[in-house]
């Protein structure tokens, strides 16, 4: 089954290798059809090679747009030489078929990489080249495409041996369309960065990239030290590294004063503890425990040390999970807070800063992690989430509103100004729990959690079952509507008083019942907070 070389479609931007494959078909009495620069370098090299453009009768145009576009060059290509009809058609036409195609398309990731932007890229491009390709590769019946120049050498030898394979053929195929697919998707990558950029702009932000070359290895710089590359990821047999986002700001960013190395875990908890209490512009403490909060409270601002008191009031929300948990301040640590800290076997602490003295306290725990956030701390513009094949990018999830302004009461009494307050905790502390999340407050401190279930009623079991005798006079808020009155009757028979959620579902008029019923007071905030 192998076909014989008879005439070559030779058209490179990458000339690697070229002049010898050239020679070597020269050798075998094949004929070379080539493109201008090919062609040139071939000419130059002494080759016989025909152009392009002779073959077509038409000019190279457009600034070498429209080269290999021509009837006479996809008819060569795509005729089926197994049929006579095609065969027939050929003759008609005065079109010769070709038997090996070598092409290389022009060099787009490399120049996105060079820092070239605009209609320099675009003209990058590569139309001709692909079509050629695509062509060939659906025509592997009859033609050889070859787009690497790592496999010259065993072209070569094929043709030595009479001519390519059928399977040979189809595994050039194969590397074809894979080559052209990975081109178009670094093509389509380039679009989408560059809209991103535009909707930044247009947000006011300073990109990223701006000072850099476009595309994720400016995004994403990897910082050559071996802390980088982490002991091991998720569990011990996970290799796992961190990259650091060129410019931010953020946990990656912090400094590590003490303990051990941080681990992949500690990464994505404090990220979380962080996020939990910098939600707050009030002295807050977030402890986290796989990436969920076990204790999320405010700081009595007439207690002698308002941060201690948050973390005191966090700690209680649940001290079995606590155990080896995440910290999170959003305030310089105090000595009191320290000490306190001190007590409590903690993976992580983070903070903003730390009085000398804390410093030292904390310190002396050998295995605690101590970090530092930078000054300027903030999270990213954008929000990336792996998928197989692909990344998801969002926008964070930020509140329309800051406080409850925009709320509407739909039953019960209206709440005063301290149910207010704990309800405006509660739902913004909320926010740090993975849905479903439902979350019970007093006195500005979590006091029960229910997270992660994949349905609301467990959540409000666990939330009230944690907050066990605390239930009783609390608020609860929820991260999204309850979709049935089950869940929140749950709530209303732990004794919680009032409630904050989206609003929203379609069995709304239920809920508002069961609380009503209760004379419970109920919030809606029109507004959901899901958090994967
Ligand atoms: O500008 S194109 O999209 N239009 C074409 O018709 C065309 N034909 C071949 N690019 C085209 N090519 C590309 O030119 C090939 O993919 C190859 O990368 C390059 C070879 O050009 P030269 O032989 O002039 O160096």
């Amino acid at each position: 089954d192998r076909i014989p070389v008879r005439r070559a479609l030779l058209s490179v931007s990458d000339k690697t290798g070229i002049i010898e494959l050239a020679k070597n078909l020269v050798a075998q009495g094949i004929e070379i059809v080539s493109t201008g620069g090919t062609f040139k370098a071939l000419a130059d090299a002494g080759l016989p090679v025909i152009e392009v453009s002779q073959l077509t009768g038409f000019p190279e145009s457009l600034d070498g747009r429209v080269k290999t576009l021509h009837p006479t060059i996809h008819g060569g290509l795509l005729a089926d030489m197994r049929l006579i009809a095609h065969e027939e058609q050929l003759k008609e036409l005065d079109i010769q078929p070709f038997q090996l195609v070598v092409v290389n398309l022009y060099p787009f990731v490399q120049t996105v990489q060079s820092g070239a932007k605009g209609d320099a890229v675009v003209e990058q491009i590569d139309i001709g080249g692909p079509a050629m390709v695509r062509a060939s590769a659906k025509n592997h019946a009859n033609v050889a495409i070859v787009v690497d120049p790592a496999r010259y050498g065993e072209i070569i030898a094929a043709i030595e041996e009479g001519g390519t394979t059928l399977q040979q053929r189809r595994e050039l195929a194969y590397a074809a369309f894979s080559h052209t697919a990975r081109y178009d998707s670094a093509v389509s990558a380039w679009f989408a960065s560059e809209l991103e950029n535009d909707w930044k702009r247009n947000a006011g932000q300073t990109t990223l990239a701006e000072n850099a070359n476009p595309g994720f290895e400016a995004e994403f710089k990897v910082i050559g030290n071996l802390e980088n590359v982490l002991r091991y990821g998720e569990n011990s047999h996970q290799a796992a590294a961190l990259y650091r986002t060129g410019g931010s700001a953020g946990i990656a960013q912090a400094r590590q004063f003490g303990g051990k190395e941080m681990s992949y875990n500690n990464f994505v908890d404090a990220d979380a503890a962080v996020r939990a209490a910098y939600d707050f512009s009030e002295p807050a403490v977030a402890i986290i425990k796989h990436a969920n909060p076990c204790g999320i409270a405010l700081g009595d601002l007439n207690s002698a040390d308002a941060i201690a008191d948050a973390h005191a009031k966090a700690h209680m929300c649940d001290p079995v999970s606590a155990f080896g948990g995440v910290i999170a301040s959003n305030r310089i640590v105090t000595v009191a807070m320290a000490k306190q800290v001190a007590t409590i076997f903690t993976e992580v602490i983070v903070a903003p800063g730390y009085e000398i003295e804390a410093l030292q306290i904390l310190l002396e725990k050998k295995n605690l992690r101590v970090l530092e956030l930078p000054a300027n701390y903030s999270r990213d513009a954008l929000e990336y989430r792996q998928i197989s094949g692909g990344l998801l990018v969002q926008q964070p999830d930020e509140f329309s509103q800051f406080n409850s302004q925009g709320w509407k009461l739909v039953t019960g009494k209206k709440a005063d100004a301290d149910t207010m307050r704990e309800l405006e905790f509660a739902w913004r502390a909320c926010r740090a729990v993975k849905s479903n999340g439902i979350l019970l407050a007093r006195e500005l401190a979590s006091v029960g959690v229910g997270m992660g279930q994949v349905n609301r009623v467990d959540s409000c079991r666990l939330a009230v079952e944690r907050a066990e005798s605390r239930a009783k006079g609390s608020v609860a808020a929820s991260d999204a509507f309850f979709p049935f009155a089950d869940g929140l009757q749950i709530l209303i028979n732990a004794g919680v008083r009032a409630v904050v959620q989206p609003g929203g579902s379609v069995r709304d008029e239920e809920v508002i019942a069961a609380a009503e019923a209760a004379g419970v007071t109920m919030y809606f905030t029109g507004e959901r907070h899901f958090f994967h």
